[in-house]
């Protein structure tokens, strides 16, 4: 698609609409399954990439969605900048178009949780906006506001980078109402709190602030932890921490033909080394065998073909190592997001 028509086309997209549950006014919205991994034969090789189809993705919002219209959109880069700057749909589809993969996790999802997803997102650098305006030299952050009157920061070394971008499409869709429709920001590295949709605000401030979920105690970096997620028991997904699975011996799916555990790990900057599966609480680990995708930014899948020898209760844990750290044994604060191991709790019967 030329720019005339991917900016006709986004302007007939009213931005799909979803189905929407109202808990205390917070829309959250999580969707089974999440995860359709077809990996039960390991001997096929994993997929380079696992995507998460729309309609499965998480979505995480304060309030309702907010409705822009394309046509009314504007983002407006104001405070301590020298030339403050509008910028239409327009402005933003002519400058030069990127795809990259990018997994996007809610701070607030427990180990083995499912607000995480993995898309293909299509936007272009906010850096040189930021450069036109001329932010002055004695900005700290910047604070990024949404149309819902979301607001989060940022410092300005972690805004004024070539991968911080102006989004607006998710699996080659435009994004839908609930992701953001007409345009986000997307921040690599960060939690999804930092990833404002229906952005229309980006101001230069010269003293630090914090916004919305930061002001109720939520880390104020939201830095990715090196973390893995397990996901997978036979074909029994598995959702909770301590969760309980219970396995028959005989038949398709009995654990005489061993047992499938899978699932995906992630880290704020770096590469995924190692994932390692104990089945004795802890005690032994094995290396399981994963992808190794290009950027960080995306989920490394991985899985491990258990063949268990006795009945009996077994502890099952799941731990990967970055580049910069290796994954530790207890959760840490859960408002620094959980970088906790998933322990899963299976029984094989006799
Ligand atoms: N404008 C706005 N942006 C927002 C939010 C919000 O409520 N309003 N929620 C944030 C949170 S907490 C998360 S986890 C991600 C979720 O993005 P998604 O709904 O597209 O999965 O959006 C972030 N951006
Ligand atoms: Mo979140």
């Amino acid at each position: 698609m030329n720019r005339r028509k991917l900016l006709k086309h986004l302007l007939q997209t009213s931005g799909g609409l979803v189905a929407v549950s109202l808990i205390g006014g917070c829309q959250s919205r999580t969707i089974e399954p999440l995860f359709l991994l077809s990996l039960l034969n390991p001997e096929t090789p994993l997929p380079d990439h696992l995507i998460t189809p729309l309609d499965e993705f998480y979505v995480q919002s304060y309030a309702l969605p907010s409705t822009v219209k394309a046509d009314k959109w504007q983002l407006k880069i104001k405070g301590a900048v020298e030339k403050p700057l509008t910028l239409t749909l327009e402005n933003v589809l002519q400058a030069p178009q990127e795809d990259f993969h990018l997994t996007m996790e809610c701070i607030g999802n427990p180990a083995g949780g499912n607000l995480i997803g993995n898309a293909l997102w299509t936007g272009t650098p906010l850096l040189p906006f930021l450069r036109q305006a001329n932010v002055r030299s004695d900005v700290q952050e910047f604070a990024l506001k949404g149309a819902d009157w979301y607001e989060t920061t940022l410092p300005v070394a972690d805004i004024m980078r070539a991968d911080v971008r102006l989004v607006h499409q998710m699996n080659k869709e435009p994004l839908t109402a609930a992701h953001g429709y007409p345009m986000r920001l997307i921040v690599p590295g960060h939690y999804g709190q930092k990833q404002p949709k229906w952005i229309v605000e980006i101001e230069a401030i010269t003293k630090p602030k914090t916004g919305f979920w930061e002001n109720q105690g939520w880390s104020n970096t939201a830095e990715i932890p090196t973390h893995a997620l397990m996901r997978q028991v036979q074909d029994t997904r598995v959702w909770n921490r301590q969760h309980q699975v219970n396995v028959s011996r005989d038949g398709e799916s009995g654990w005489q033909k061993g047992i499938l555990l899978a699932g995906v790990a992630l880290d704020r900057s770096s590469s995924i080394q190692t994932i390692e599966v104990s089945t004795d609480n802890g005690i032994s680990w094995s290396r399981a065998n994963q992808n190794r995708p290009n950027s960080p930014h995306e989920w490394t899948l991985w899985r491990y073909l258990w063949k268990p020898q006795q009945p009996g209760n077994y502890t099952l844990l799941a731990r990967a190592t970055s580049d910069r750290q290796q994954q530790p044994l207890e959760d840490s604060n859960g408002k620094d997001g959980s970088s906790g191991i998933l322990n899963i709790q299976v029984t094989l019967q006799t």
